[in-house]
């Protein structure tokens, strides 16, 4: 699980993670992914190609918008982009298999946030093993 807690104001567009809810029903068969394989199996599925552009030349405010909220799905597994937002003190919490990135921040001040991972010990090994950690 995937602690991710508010120390300040973060409106829609502010710079707050976006997590892709149904996400962490994707590539669950049980074994680890290497970080390289897991982008070229992604970039592999429309819902993702032009997720994965960091900054397509013709995107349009909108079309970058639009981004931000895109609903889909690979295969049978619905996916929808969800943007956190809070105040002080808010928590979201996230299975740790659900993919996720920092947004852009169209705010004027900077986004305050933490997170703070809870993982098994017993599979921290395959974590290990994906990125190459001895
Ligand atoms: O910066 C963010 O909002 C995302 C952070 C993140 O991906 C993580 O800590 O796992």
């Amino acid at each position: 699980m995937q602690l991710f807690a508010f120390l300040d104001v973060v409106d829609a567009h502010g710079g707050g993670t976006l997590a892709i809810a149904g996400s962490h029903r994707l590539l669950n068969e049980g074994r680890h992914i290497r970080p390289s394989e897991f982008g070229r199996l992604l970039r592999a599925e429309p819902f993702f190609a032009d997720l994965l552009v960091a900054d397509p030349p013709m995107a349009s405010p909108q079309h970058r918008a639009d981004l931000l909220h895109r609903t889909g799905a690979v295969g049978s597994v619905q996916l929808q982009i969800v943007e956190m937002t809070g105040g002080p003190g808010d928590v979201w919490l996230m299975d740790l298999r659900v993919l996720h990135a920092g947004g852009p921040n169209a705010a004027d001040r900077p986004r305050m946030m933490l997170t703070f991972r809870y993982e098994r010990s017993d599979l921290l090994h395959k974590v290990a093993d994906a990125f190459g950690w001895s």
